[in-house]
């Protein structure tokens, strides 16, 4: 080997590490897939802001060379009411002082402002559950289109007082046609990268697994049509599954693939799907929901990252997710990343149904210790964890007595590179749930890797949840995105954001 060949050492090499990590971040080819979700309590006002919101919103799939695309609408803090309230409780200037003394009134105030404090600082639920009867029975309005211009799908005038031209639909997603529909909207119009150059292509059978796990609604998966064509113009979904926030387990929706068609987007179409989709919820009995998003919502309850590890750079140079290093040549990049599957780890095999009961102990054990992870049951593995080609990779670790000690899993989620001549898709896998025993989190994520680039991958994803740290993450070859995934609770506050190395939730 060269002097300086890429060593297959991790950590042999530094410098050449770093110059490869650079050429693959810095040069813009994070595929910071980030579909956004958010932050430290939350409650989300769906129509109409809170004041005291910060809204960034951060590029969902973070790629490449014009790197630091902001998708990003900033707007600083502003003083909320929680914030301003206990300012004007301690404000001396105020009427009482006269009547009460500079003295009595600052320890009423500070009395007030205790008891606000210890209200805030309460975790739970930020409004109460409602009798089910108080929630509304009718679905929320869609706004109508343009009056002036019939037929126009894109002009910014939607008016109360235009004919009706959008109507809800709820969608099948075991019907074909629908599942087809539903494809073609979110493959036209779902997250893509500030730049353009890529966008999330969620496959039709991975739609039909992340929409109908055990006990899902179709009354969540919710649309809208355009009148009087039936196109499908909009989409947001929800999915049941039980979810702890330190030690409450809660039932919960899952909120994803809120999408809006490009001709028809700032028209405030969005919040009307949020309410609507809260609603069919709350008439469930459900009252809190975990979302994620790149953009930065009231409020996050943690901001995590993602890196990126190249398992076939030559594609990723040539769409413009990653850089040749000026130090290197492309056969030594290949080289840099290739992995051996003669390495893998003794006992690794393809999980399969009889292993259920034992990875679901493992899981449940495991993801215990996170202070916002799914509370998952053997029901959930068979769906979330079996094995489905093209859509959930699970392997387990199998000792030599039988036992199942570890566990390791990543799903596929391809992107459509946008305007290339020469590939249409990039093939990303995404890490997913994990479980380490007898082996440790590095070797099990570098198997995971073996398997991914064995089975065609082009890149591996994974965020910086659970033991996913930025030392290992190095040590792996890994290179760190441009894009944040921020996590949320829906109606739950949350004291102090989570660390991501407190988040064991992986939303797809
Ligand atoms: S994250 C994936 C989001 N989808 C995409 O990024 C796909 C591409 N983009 C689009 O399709 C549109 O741009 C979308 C906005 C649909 C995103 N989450 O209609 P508008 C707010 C929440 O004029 P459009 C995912 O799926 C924005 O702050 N809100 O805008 C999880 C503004 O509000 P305000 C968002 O660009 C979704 C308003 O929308 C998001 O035409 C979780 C503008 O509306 C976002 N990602 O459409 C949803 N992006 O004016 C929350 C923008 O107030 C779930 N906005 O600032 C909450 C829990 C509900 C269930 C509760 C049950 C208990």
């Amino acid at each position: 080997m060269a002097d300086d060949e890429p060593s297959e050492e991790a950590g042999a090499k530094p410098e050449l590490h770093d110059a490869l990590q650079r050429l693959v971040m810095t040069s813009g080819a994070s595929l910071a897939l980030a579909i956004g979700n958010t932050g430290v309590s939350s409650s989300y006002t769906p129509l109409g802001h809170d004041e005291g919101c910060v809204l960034r919103v951060a590029a969902s799939l973070t790629i490449a060379p014009r790197a630091r695309r902001s998708f990003a609408t900033s707007r600083e803090p502003s003083f909320g009411r929680a914030a301003a309230s206990p300012r004007f409780l301690g404000d001396p200037t105020c009427g009482s002082v006269q009547r009460r003394g500079v003295r009595g009134t600052r320890a009423l105030a500070c009395a007030r402002f205790r008891a606000l404090t210890a209200r805030q600082e309460a975790e739970g639920p930020i409004d109460v559950p409602t009798d089910l009867e108080a929630v509304r029975q009718e679905p929320y309005p869609l706004p109508a289109r343009c009056a002036r211009l019939p037929g126009c799908a894109s002009c910014a005038w939607l008016t109360p007082f235009a004919p009706r031209s959008f109507e809800w639909c709820t969608c099948d997603m075991s019907d074909e046609a629908t599942a087809e529909e539903v494809y073609a909207l979110l493959t036209n119009n779902y997250v893509e990268d500030d730049d353009a150059m890529f966008r999330f292509d969620y496959s039709k059978p991975f739609l039909a697994w992340a929409l109908q796990p055990p006990g899902f609604t179709q009354d969540w998966h919710l649309g809208v049509r355009a009148k009087p064509t039936g196109k499908l113009v909009a989409f947001i979904t929800g999915v049941p599954a039980r979810v702890r926030v330190r030690t409450s387990s809660l039932p919960m929706a899952e909120i994803n693939f809120l999408c809006v068609h490009k001709k028809l987007r700032s028209k405030r179409l969005a919040p009307v799907l949020i309410k609507e989709v809260t609603r069919r919820v709350n008439l469930h009995g459900v009252w809190q929901a975990a979302y994620t998003a790149g953009v930065v919502l009231p409020k996050p309850i943690a901001v995590c990252r993602y890196w990126h590890r190249s398992l076939n750079p030559k594609k990723l140079i040539e769409v413009g997710f990653s850089r040749l290093a000026s130090n290197m040549t492309m056969m030594r990049t290949i080289k840099f990343y290739k992995l051996d599957i003669k390495e893998m780890s003794p006992g690794v095999r393809v999980m399969s149904t009889q292993d259920v009961p034992a990875v679901t102990a493992l899981l449940r054990g495991y993801l215990g210790r996170y202070a916002y992870a799914p509370d998952l049951d053997e029901a959930d593995v068979v769906h979330w964890l079996l094995p489905r080609e093209g859509v959930v990779y699970s392997y387990v670790v199998q000792a030599s007595n039988g036992a199942i000690t570890d566990f390791f899993s990543f799903y596929s989620l391809p992107s459509t590179v946008i305007n290339n001549p020469q590939h249409k898709v990039l093939r990303a896998a995404y890490c997913y749930y994990y479980v380490p025993g007898s082996l440790s989190v590095s070797t099990l994520l570098k198997d995971a890797l073996t398997c991914a680039q064995a089975a065609g991958f082009d890149v591996f994803n994974a965020l910086d949840v659970m033991e996913n740290h930025s030392e290992r993450m190095r040590e792996l070859r890994f290179g760190i995105g441009d894009g944040h995934l921020q996590f949320y609770v829906y109606n739950w506050r949350v004291n102090q954001a989570l660390q991501p190395s407190e988040v064991g939730l992986v939303l797809l």
